[in-house]
């Protein structure tokens, strides 16, 4: 299988590259991003307490990830591999995210982080608030998102450089120019 975990800090493209990498390569999708904020859109008691934490910007509690994740993970025996996008977002979640793979008899293939400098972030982030008013892309929430990613999300990618899986990738450009960069890596993996 083919593993990729899309990495980056908030704004940074995940969600946009993951739509051309899926198709290219014929990979089972995980968007943690999507699958919290279609659990509000149901808008259960749980739906209610992941909007609160999304809204302030912070991350939501490992246990939750991973019971949503879960349900979704045991129906994708013999894709052709997973792309995630937004996980794991910090140390446990990347050891969890070792043990959901290993029931499946499998690995991740590489961590592909895309780099962006916060500047051009919080621009990104401040326009699609106006495209798609998103209620965690307000200023102040997205000053405690990068907080966040700098605290609890980078050191993941620490991990993965330890076992030679750590692929940077220069995100800024058009979205083309940064997708054919993302498919060198991924080809290079082959
Ligand atoms: P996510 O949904 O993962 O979203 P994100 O980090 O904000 O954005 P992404 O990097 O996907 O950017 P996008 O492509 O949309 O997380 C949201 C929240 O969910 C977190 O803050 C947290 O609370 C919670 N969460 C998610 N996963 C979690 C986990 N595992 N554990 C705990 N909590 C979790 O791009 C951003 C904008 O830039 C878009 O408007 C896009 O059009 C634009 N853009 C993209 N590429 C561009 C380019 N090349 N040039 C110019 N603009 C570009």
């Amino acid at each position: 299988m083919l593993n990729i975990a899309l990495f980056g800090p908030p704004g940074s493209g995940k969600g946009t590259q993951s739509k051309k990498i899926i198709e290219k390569y014929n990979l089972a999708y995980i968007s943690t991003g999507d699958m919290l904020r279609a659990e509000i859109a149901e808008g259960s008691d749980l739906g209610k307490r992941v909007k609160s934490v999304m809204d302030a910007g912070e991350l939501v509690s490992d246990e939750l990830v991973v019971q949503i994740l879960e349900k979704k993970i045991k129906n994708l025996v013999g894709a052709n591999g997973i792309l995630f996008d937004g996980f794991p977002r910090n140390l446990v979640q990347a050891y969890i995210l070792t043990g959901l793979l290993a029931k499946l008899n499998t690995e991740l293939t590489a961590m592909i982080s895309l780099e962006v400098p916060e500047e051009e972030l919080m621009q990104r982030m401040l326009k699609r608030a106006e495209l798609e008013g998103r209620s965690d892309d307000k200023p102040e929430t997205i000053k405690n998102r990068f907080r966040q990613y700098e605290s609890k999300t980078r050191p993941v990618s620490g991990f993965y450089r330890e076992m030679n899986k750590c692929y940077p990738v220069n995100g800024v450009g058009t979205v083309e120019e940064i997708f054919q960069r993302v498919c060198g890596v991924i080809d290079g993996l082959k």
